[in-house]
């Protein structure tokens, strides 16, 4: 599957922002100064990119705890973010969400979620607004492996599916749900192959291919825009890195995790770009030193700034 260089290529720069965010935050975080579990996107940048660059910013999006990717892929700024990061007044949460709550309805994200599975329902939820309002938004919800196998999942699809909303099932199959293999919980081969018990189409792609990643996702987004109802994606690559910053992975053996690394979509895009005359080598030295420049003013402001006074301890956390 080929796509136009020119799209193959601002994928590559997207996907390597997220990269060298995600590389950024386990460095920080090592420093012992981010509050909470933090858990990086490294290795399925595909799957953000492919979608949300061919949203509008009005499109809407719930993500997961493993969210920082889809929320740059949407347009959300890196410097509110990293403030949330670290907890302070200035985050996009005003410091009450952090890693695993990021919402920036600005932008349709309507917020990362520590709620395994937790994003899925509020997707469906936004997709019968867009379809009663008959706005033309789409939803998109990301959620992984682990994920699928929540009740909320098989409800949203049948609810989604009977009302033919414009939602998008993204799973992020990367193999592994904290320390439980997929090949053990999950009881078929494919995810996908469940979308058919709800008449939804499913397909299963190969998340370290961008460019079939950016197809897969170009037809379930014209799909639900054509108000033709919703489709279900499996995107699957194998976990690169651990469950969260930190995690040892005592559980998984060393060979698996080799041969993880060495399917990375980034790499992979990189080859295919070469292939293609394209001096990428050009492209990782101006976005290293773009994005590097941005991250290091946004994380020396945020561990500067004000955190949040005790006494709106609640504000923001309900709607007015
Ligand atoms: C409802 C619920 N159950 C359990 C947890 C604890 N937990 C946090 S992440 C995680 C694994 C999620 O795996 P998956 O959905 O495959 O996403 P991945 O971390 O692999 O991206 C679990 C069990 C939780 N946060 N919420």
């Amino acid at each position: 599957m080929m796509i136009s260089l020119q799209t193959l290529e601002h994928s590559f720069r997207e996907m390597l922002r997220i990269r060298l965010f995600e590389e950024r935050v386990r460095r920080e975080f090592g420093k012992g100064d981010m509050p909470g579990f933090v858990h990086v996107y490294v290795g399925a940048e595909a799957i953000a990119v492919g979608v949300c660059s061919q949203l509008e910013q009005t499109d809407m999006i719930t993500s997961t705890h493993r969210g920082h990717g889809h929320c740059l892929a949407k347009g959300v700024e890196i410097a509110p973010m990293v403030a949330e990061l670290y907890g302070r007044e200035a985050g996009l949460c005003h410091g009450r969400g952090g890693s695993m709550h990021i919402a920036d309805f600005s932008k349709g994200v309507l917020g990362a979620n520590a709620i395994v599975g937790g994003g899925i329902g509020i997707a469906v939820g936004a997709a019968l607004a867009a379809q009663t309002l008959k706005d033309g938004r789409v939803a998109v919800t990301f959620f992984g492996d682990g994920a699928a196998n929540q009740g909320v999942l098989h409800e949203s699809m049948n609810l989604a599916s009977i009302w033919k909303l414009p939602v998008v099932f993204v799973c992020e199959n990367n193999g592994w749900a904290e320390s439980t293999p997929a090949s053990y919980s999950i009881s078929v081969s494919d995810v996908a192959i469940r979308a058919a018990g709800y008449s939804i189409p499913g397909v299963v792609v190969d998340a370290t291919d961008y460019s079939a990643m950016h197809v897969a996702a170009e037809q379930a987004i014209l799909r639900a825009r054509m108000g033709n109802g919703p489709s279900f994606i499996e995107a699957k690559f194998p976990r690169q890195v651990g469950h969260f910053v930190g995690d040892g992975e005592a559980y998984r053996s060393r060979d698996d995790r080799k041969s993880a690394r060495q399917l990375d979509v980034i790499a992979r895009t990189r080859l295919e770009l070469e292939s293609r005359g394209v001096d990428v080598g050009a492209i990782v030295d101006e976005l290293g030193k773009l994005i590097g420049g941005e991250l290091d003013s946004a994380f020396a402001a945020a561990r500067d700034s004000k955190w949040p006074n005790i006494d709106e301890l609640e504000s923001y956390v309900y709607s007015n």
